[in-house]
């Protein structure tokens, strides 16, 4: 790439970025046939409503039964369970018994879920919050019928101009404490947890995430109706899936929202601590133990409102535990055999895995999907106040503003090295940012693509007015900015794995080649997502969400189209985001794609967005490659081809409650056998029902 100066000269008189690099078309990634054929089917194919002549249990619930310590299975099923369809489980009709050991990384804030209290990640709160609708399970529903499937609303009806949308829910459902599930627990969500601005649900569910000026109101016990300002806004479907819509039980968490008690917003999102047990799900298994640092154990529902086509009232695992430990060692267990289950998704533990999991003998099976793994270096662009508020942040969220500084910033990045830093071979792509490669709404001559070029580096990093004044190597700010004093860059990592470290250091070092000092901030667990969700960093390297493979799963993540839907920019003290130009046009294509009706149109406008943020590096992409499923062989119907991230991680994708264990494989490795969950506050381990 030649700096022709005079040319140069008159760019930067119409303030045009220094480089005169044209955009190359992103390369190919190399060929990897991700093992793992899906199946296509449709909606119905996968389940449906409906009552069945009998019932079925596990024999040990039987028991407690007849001893009268819960009501009668019949009363304890809505009218209509969900049923999920034989044709559509590989193993088919499953057996009772056994248990699910899953390792996590993450610890438990506590059981506010709505509040936005982590459980640990790894698949745990996956499994205790159900939502409106399903969408992990959607990698096998063939394109011309994607949409949504239905899960606590059972089925929904568009008004003829498409700007209402009728809910029906699941009729008769209850709480695993036996209380009636109805469109209050819906209510309480939207109103008290989403439309109250003082409650940051987990992952994020704001007003704007479905639609701008949207409304939604009960209609009686099993009906509620959305009111939207555009005609058929269809997708809004996906953020009523797991992350955004998933109501916690109203009769419990109610009492404590400052609404209805002297509690301050704190108070009620730590109202549940983890030694809380039996906290009241819609889900498969209940939170019966938790010991710190140790275990969380969960035990089967015996309300779950989902049966298989016998009529066996699912889940078949009696037991799901999550081994409080590291992520990297989820891996080791799962190869080892002590764990059931990982998403293989370091890199640098691939190899080995591939190599372990050879072994006819290997207790665990491991399937490579496609590349929906992916890094990008996220620049802090509030020049208003969110994050860090001192000079030297200020000055540096300034440059972030800069498209010459961010043009130097993702042409100093090798990409080809960043990937290569995590495992050789044909697993990784450069992934220039944006959507990625090879994804639905991808379109590869949207994607603008400036190269690796240090020398183009350096005279954008000329352009946007960084010198070297006192010749240490380090750029320096212009005189009347932060006293002039070297520009020093606080990169935020996630320490917890070590793929984000190796990202990390790759970055460092890629800064220092062009002279820009980059300091690593490198924090674990709740620290790190806390500072993240702060803004207390000036760049981050973090793994990209699943609207960079679908567009249509966590949508507001894309632009900051309210005031904290981003993870890079959110409002300023004065609740604005201070939007750029071109970020401007950002939002207004996300709010447009959330209110599309026609999947031309969606198609369209993720074209511009791809267009606009990759030539203006909204974010500088790093490294995308693929994740692989490693399960224990003894469970059954686990569905081939799983994507371990697509519209959701695999512990929703595999639809875990028809898992199951043939009998002559179970395992005794259940450590409450026999037992119920109990009381809701119960003490750990206590309570149960045995
Ligand atoms: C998968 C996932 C299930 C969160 C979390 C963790 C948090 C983030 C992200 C992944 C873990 C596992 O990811 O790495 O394989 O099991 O839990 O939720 O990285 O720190 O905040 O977004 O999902
Ligand atoms: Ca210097």
């Amino acid at each position: 790439m030649k700096t022709v100066t005079g040319l140069m000269a008159a760019m930067l008189a119409l303030g045009v970025s220094a480089t005169t690099v044209k955009a190359d078309a992103v390369p190919d990634a190399p060929k990897f046939d991700a093992q793992g054929k899906v199946t296509m089917v449709g909606v119905g194919d996968i389940l449906e409503y409906k009552a069945l002549p009998s019932y079925n249990e596990p024999d040990f619930v039987k028991a407690l039964e007849k001893d009268g310590k819960l009501p009668a299975l019949k009363d304890r099923l809505p009218k209509e369970p969900m049923v999920y369809k034989t044709g559509n489980m590989k193993d088919g009709i499953g057996v009772y018994g056994d248990v699910m050991r899953h390792v996590i990384g993450g610890r438990p804030d506590g059981w506010n879920y709505s509040a936005g209290q982590s459980q640990g990640w790894g698949g745990i709160d996956i499994g205790l919050s159900e939502c409106l609708t399903r969408t992990g399970p959607l990698f096998q529903v063939k394109a011309e019928e994607l949409q949504p499937l239905p899960n606590l609303a059972k089925s929904w009806d568009w008004s003829k101009d498409g700007m209402e949308l009728t809910m029906h829910l699941i009729e008769g459902a209850k709480w695993s404490d036996g209380v009636p599930f109805s469109a209050d627990d819906v209510m309480f969500y939207w109103e008290k947890n989403v439309l109250d601005t003082n409650v940051h649900p987990l992952n994020g569910a704001n007003p704007g995430t479905f639609g701008e000026g949207t409304t939604l109101e009960k209609v009686d016990a099993n009906t509620i109706k959305w009111s939207f300002k555009t005609a058929f806004p269809t997708q809004v479907l996906y953020a009523m899936a797991y992350g955004t819509f998933c109501p916690g039980p109203a009769h419990i968490l109610a009492p404590q929202h400052p609404a209805n008690s002297k509690n301050t917003y704190d108070e009620y999102k730590n109202a549940f601590p983890p030694t809380y047990s039996n906290m009241p799900t819609m889900g498969a298994w209940v939170e019966v133990d938790y010991k710190p640092d140790n275990i969380i154990v969960l035990r089967r529902n015996p309300y779950y409102w989902k049966v298989d086509e016998k009529g066996n009232q699912l889940p078949y695992l009696n037991e799901m535990q999550y081994r409080l430990s590291t992520w990297a060692d989820r891996d080791v267990q799962t190869i080892a055999g002590s764990g059931d289950f990982s998403n293989l998704e370091q890199p640098e533990n691939f190899v080995e895995s591939l190599k372990k999991s050879a072994d006819p003998a290997a207790p665990a099976r491991l399937e490579f999907g496609q590349r929906t793994i992916g890094y990008a270096l996220e620049f802090n662009y509030s020049a208003n106040g969110w994050g860090d508020t001192d000079a030297n942040s200020v000055a540096v969220h300034n440059l972030n503003r800069d498209l010459n500084f961010r043009k130097a910033v993702t042409s100093m990045l090798d990409r080809q090295r960043l990937g290569e830093s995590l495992v050789k071979g044909p697993f990784t792509a450069i992934y220039p940012g944006g959507l990625f490669p090879g994804t639905s709404f991808y379109d590869k001559a949207s994607t603008v693509y400036y190269p690796f070029n240090v020398d183009a580096a350096k005279a954008d990093l000329a352009a946007t007015g960084l010198k070297d004044t006192d010749g240490d190597g380090i750029v320096n700010f212009p005189k009347d900015v932060n006293g002039g004093k070297n520009v020093e860059i606080t990169v935020l990592g996630n320490a917890d794995y070590q793929s984000d470290k190796s990202l990390v250091d790759g970055v460092v070092a890629m800064g220092e080649k062009v002279g820009l000092r980059v300091i690593p901030k490198l924090l674990s667990g709740k620290d790190h997502d806390a500072a993240r969700d702060a803004g207390k960093y000036d760049w981050e390297v973090l793994r990209q969400s699943s609207e960079m493979v679908t567009a249509v799963q966590q949508t507001d993540h894309l632009a900051p189209i309210g005031p904290n839907t981003t993870d890079f920019h959110k409002a300023g003290a004065d609740g604005k985001v201070d939007l750029m130009d071109f970020e401007q046009k950002l939002v207004d294509i996300v709010n447009k794609f959330i209110g599309a009706k026609d999947s031309k149109d969606r198609v369209a406008l993720m074209k511009e967005f791809q267009k606009i943020s990759t030539e203006n590096v909204y974010k500088a992409g790093l490294t995308v490659y693929p994740g692989a499923l490693m399960i224990n062989k003894r469970f059954a119907n686990v569905a081939p081809g799983a994507p371990i991230f697509m519209y959701n991680w695999a512990e929703d994708n595999i639809i875990r409650e028809r898992v199951f264990v043939p009998k002559d494989k179970q395992s005794k490795n259940e450590l409450f056998p026999d037992t119920l969950p109990g009381k809701p506050g119960s003490a750990p381990g206590e309570g149960l029902v045995k």
